[in-house]
């Protein structure tokens, strides 16, 4: 008999309030650095923006309904900190409260249980503009403040809680590339300097989470993509572990042990751009790191890793962002590692790498070197989807990349992972950041503009196929 995930498992789907919502200036809700970024011209693919996004925010109760009836288990969503507090702090805006409790209490209604990320990209522009937000140790209360308040608001309600979405994502591309807000390029000093803060807002959340619901389950998710050396030499083997130090554990190892990695943080303290830890904060990562429930994990491929010369690939290449195959430029940080294609594995159409045993050993990875249960809070294919004339979506190279990834999630918890949730990436199609509308995740198709602007949904052959491999546990 084919394997199955264990009994409490669950499945899922996963969204991001600005990817989805819309009504970005309705009923009180707050711009945020996101609603400014996108007025800058080139920043995303064909200036697509979130203002209307799928217009989830009048159709969430359709939206919840496809959910329920496909079988859904848990549903993971992002709150817009900007509907709560329009300005990042001071007084609730009660409809923007009342908007995300309509959404909890109809999945609660449906049985779906209800999963919040706290931070999903979008802090109020109104902190950026007063203090730089994410740049001044004041974000760490006003963020400590904004989550508690949900915290308590939602606690009868939600068991699962996910502090920030993809830190080493949003940094990265907000002060190395100038791919997101605040869109500054190679700011070395002050991307570990934001990190910090970010790690600090997560840590005081986690702690007062704790205090207030403690039979609550919190995590942070990160965007883990696991690392292979390019060749058995030695040189492309320390670039696979400088990589790691650098890239995968320096979020991980602080989540989960409340600790920098040594020789990675020597390595930055050398460069003079290591940031500083005093010793009350060093406690408060620890205690945070003992009392978290569980690595949040967004999974989508691998890195190879090799040697780069001092005069070799640089973190500013080229990203392909048009899903035009083979427009993706080797990126790296010259003297320690680069990281070129995958000779042995297929891409998409923006030249992701598709790797479902990367997923185990993303799994077995976490599961050996910290002993967290895991919540695969994302994991999907983007792809260039065709509505047929008869209102269809035939998506086979979607359930061939999800089968083939739920395969490698059974391999990992027979072997002896303690995988909590998968959550797809996305339940409906959504707004890439960078990608725009037409590169597509979801299990039911949003027409934005294709065939009329209607915002029709249509369900795809992969939301049945979902709904029957929920129905069978994974194991159909
Ligand atoms: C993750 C983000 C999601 C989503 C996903 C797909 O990094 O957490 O918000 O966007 O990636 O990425 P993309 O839209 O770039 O294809």
């Amino acid at each position: 008999s084919k394997k199955t995930m264990p009994k409490n498992f669950l499945w899922g789907s996963a969204s991001a309030a600005y990817q989805i919502e819309g009504a970005y200036q309705e009923d009180g809700k707050g711009l945020s650095n996101w609603d400014e970024f996108v007025k800058i011209p080139g920043k995303t693919f064909k200036e697509s923006t979130g203002e209307v996004a799928v217009d989830h925010y009048h159709r969430y109760l359709e939206d919840i309904a496809l959910m329920a009836e496909m079988g859904l288990q848990t549903y993971r969503f992002s709150i817009a900190w900007t509907r709560i507090f329009p300005k990042g702090k001071g007084e609730v805006n009660e409809a923007g409260v009342k908007f995300y409790e309509a959404i909890i209490d109809t999945c609660v209604q449906y049985g779906i249980e209800p999963m919040i990320t706290l931070y999903h990209w979008d802090i109020p522009q109104a902190l950026v503009e007063e203090y730089g937000g994410w740049e001044n140790a004041q974000v760490v209360d006003d963020f400590v403040h904004y989550a508690t308040y949900l915290i308590e608001r939602f606690k009868e309600k939600v068991t699962y809680w996910i502090t920030l979405n993809e830190q080493n994502i949003f940094t990265t591309f907000g002060w190395l590339t100038a791919m997101h807000p605040p869109g500054k390029f190679d700011e070395e000093a002050l991307f570990y300097k934001v990190n910090h803060h970010a790690f600090l807002a997560h840590a005081k959340t986690v702690c007062a989470f704790k205090e207030i619901h403690p039979n609550g389950k919190i995590g942070a998710s990160f965007a883990y993509s696991p690392s292979y050396a390019l060749t058995s030499k030695p040189e492309d083997a320390m670039a696979k572990m400088d990589f790691d130090n650098l890239k995968n554990f320096w979020w991980m190892d602080v989540y989960a042990y409340g600790r920098y990695p040594k020789t990675a943080y020597t390595y930055l303290e050398s460069k003079g751009v290591a940031p500083k830890v005093t010793q009350e904060e060093a406690i408060l990562l620890k205690k945070a790191a003992s009392l978290v429930d569980f690595m949040g994990v967004n999974y989508y491929q691998t890195t190879v890793c090799e040697y780069n010369p001092l005069d070799g690939a640089t973190p500013y290449a080229q990203m392909n962002t048009s899903g035009k195959k083979g427009t993706n430029e080797v990126t790296g940080v010259p003297g320690v590692y680069k990281n070129p294609a995958n000779p042995y594995l297929e891409t998409t159409d923006w030249d992701w790498s598709i790797d479902p045993m990367g997923l185990s050993y993303a799994c077995k990875e976490i599961t050996s070197r910290y002993a967290l249960p895991i919540v695969i809070s994302e994991n999907g294919l983007g792809a260039f989807d065709t509505l047929t004339s008869e209102n269809e979506i035939h998506d086979p190279y979607r359930i061939a990349y999800l089968e083939a990834h739920i395969n490698a999630l059974i391999d990992a918890s027979q072997a002896g992972c303690e995988i909590w949730a998968y959550c797809t990436w996305s339940f409906t199609d959504l707004l890439s950041w960078l990608n725009g509308y037409q590169k597509r995740y979801g299990f039911v198709y949003v027409d934005r503009d294709e065939a009329g602007g209607t915002m029709n949904r249509y369900k795809k052959d992969s939301y049945y196929w979902y709904q029957d491999v929920i129905k069978s546990n994974g194991g159909s």
